[in-house]
């Protein structure tokens, strides 16, 4: 993308009613615009960044075996009225009334809509095990919506759902998430510690938030300092295999790590006094076993091996996928702006044309924009006529992770500059060296 052709209003000043980091950032780099309190038009840079990290969630759904489909927004009442949700789900749903004068709503989630799915079809419990997901818009009327994206009240969600026959079957589909999405924030750059919490309106007494710690967010954690040691990494897991998927489970969960729901002081005191941390975290994730809950309300029954009805094991899974975008900024920044890690860059790489016009700039730059789409990368090329120090500033603002200047003194020397953003480390190298080194960071050259 050349940037005199695209859409990306920068603002110069720092909005007022911006308090956090991510939400001033995501302002100023022209990624979101406020559209009404807690809702938000995702502009160019922002929908990017969106797409890549729900890229990201679809590819560990799939690797995991889960299937995708696309529920709607809006939903009957009448499914909430079956499951009891619809006077217990209180203020935070949106209620509608269409021009029949039949009750709809806006969903918060779909526990309702994806089992009467499932009743409608599936009959056998031959057509278990099964987990559908999508990824839609979801809105709760929360009470005080702040911090951007961070707690919208329209917001982006990845939400699972599983069907089991047995309680067993179930638990393995809860540790099968919970591998799929150690996995999943991870590619993002982040860490996130699977922590034991409340059921809350989802209900169930197996439960799972997932926190990437940061001093601005919303929830109280207490955890033993060993588990943020752990990390995934590459390992190769087969999500049929139960023992695998247990064993990750165990590995991630046996240390003490809970929300402020759930935490227990006297337990937490057994923790070693060194390694006892109470932190503040964003909940980019949570997942559930809730049993027959939804199943037995609903009437969602398969017929067993012996013949008889029975109503199916289930548990939930989301992930806040426009909440991500907030938390890895968070976790992901310096004072002059954001810092993308390379798994979620809406480019990878800046092209700054320190002289604009000058016949040799211009066609080095030009050259390496068509060697990096070569490559299957997507480059930003400054091709404005703004001065040197106005085209870093919005490169640091917009946090590419690799920024390539091309000026023509170093040219006369056959050179480029080469910088990273996270490091601020610059080094000269030939073109061609620059964009070895660029492919490679991103996989597209072999070492
Ligand atoms: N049905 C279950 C699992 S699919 C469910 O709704 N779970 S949830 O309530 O925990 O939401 C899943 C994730 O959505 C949360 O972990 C959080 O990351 C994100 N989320 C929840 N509320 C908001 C909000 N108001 N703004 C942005 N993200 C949110």
């Amino acid at each position: 993308m050349r940037l005199s052709r695209y859409f990306l209003p920068v603002l110069k000043e720092t909005p007022a009613e911006a308090q956090i980091v991510s939400h001033r950032y995501m302002l100023r780099a022209g990624m979101i615009k406020q559209a009404s309190a807690g809702i938000y038009s995702w502009l160019p840079l922002g929908f990017k960044v969106l797409k890549n990290i729900e890229n990201i969630v679809h590819e560990e759904q799939q690797r995991a075996g889960h299937i995708p489909m696309l529920m709607p927004t809006l939903q009957s009442a009448d499914l909430w009225r079956e499951s009891g949700r619809y006077d217990d789900y209180g203020q935070e749903m949106l209620r509608i009334t269409d021009r029949h004068d039949r009750d709809m709503l806006y969903g918060p989630t779909n526990e309702e809509l994806i089992t009467d799915i499932f009743r409608s079809y599936v009959k056998s419990y031959k057509d278990l095990p099964l987990t559908l997901y999508h990824v839609q818009w979801k809105f709760r009327d929360e009470i005080r919506p702040r911090f951007g994206v961070m707690r919208g009240r329209e917001f982006y969600m990845k939400d699972g759902y599983n069907f089991d026959l047995t309680k067993e079957d179930a638990l393995h589909a809860y540790n099968r998430h919970l591998v799929s999405y150690l996995r999943t924030y991870e590619r993002m750059g982040l860490q996130a510690i699977p922590m034991r919490a409340d059921g809350g309106p989802i209900g169930g007494d197996y439960t799972h938030e997932f926190l990437v710690l940061a001093e601005t967010g919303e929830s109280e954690v207490f955890y033993d300092s060993e588990i943020t040691d752990l990390k995934f990494g590459s390992r190769e897991i087969d999500y049929d295999s139960v023992e695998q998927c247990q064993a990750v489970l165990e590995e991630f969960t046996s240390r003490y790590a809970r929300t402020d729901e759930t935490h227990d002081e006297a337990v937490f005191a057994q923790v070693p006094d060194d390694r006892r941390r109470t932190a503040r975290g964003i909940e980019v994730g949570q997942i559930f076993y809730f049993g027959t809950k939804y199943s037995e309300a609903m009437g969602a029954n398969v017929q067993g091996p012996d013949g008889k009805p029975v109503p199916v094991h289930m548990g939930s899974h989301g992930i806040g996928v426009s909440r991500l975008l907030g938390a890895i900024i968070e976790a992901s920044h310096d004072d002059k702006g954001i810092i993308w890690p390379e798994g979620v860059t809406p480019f990878h790489c800046g092209i700054v044309n320190l002289k604009q016009g000058d016949e040799a700039a211009d066609a080095a730059c030009e050259a390496l924009y068509a060697s990096l789409a070569a490559m299957g990368l997507e480059p930003l090329y400054d091709d404005t006529n703004e001065r040197a120090g106005g085209k870093f500033a919005t490169m640091d603002l917009i946090g590419l992770p690799w920024r390539i200047t091309v000026g023509p003194r170093g040219l006369k020397n056959g050179v480029v500059e080469l910088t990273c953003r996270r490091t601020g480390n610059s080094e000269e190298l030939s073109p061609e060296a620059a964009l070895e080194k660029v492919g490679r960071i991103y996989g597209k050259v072999q070492a």
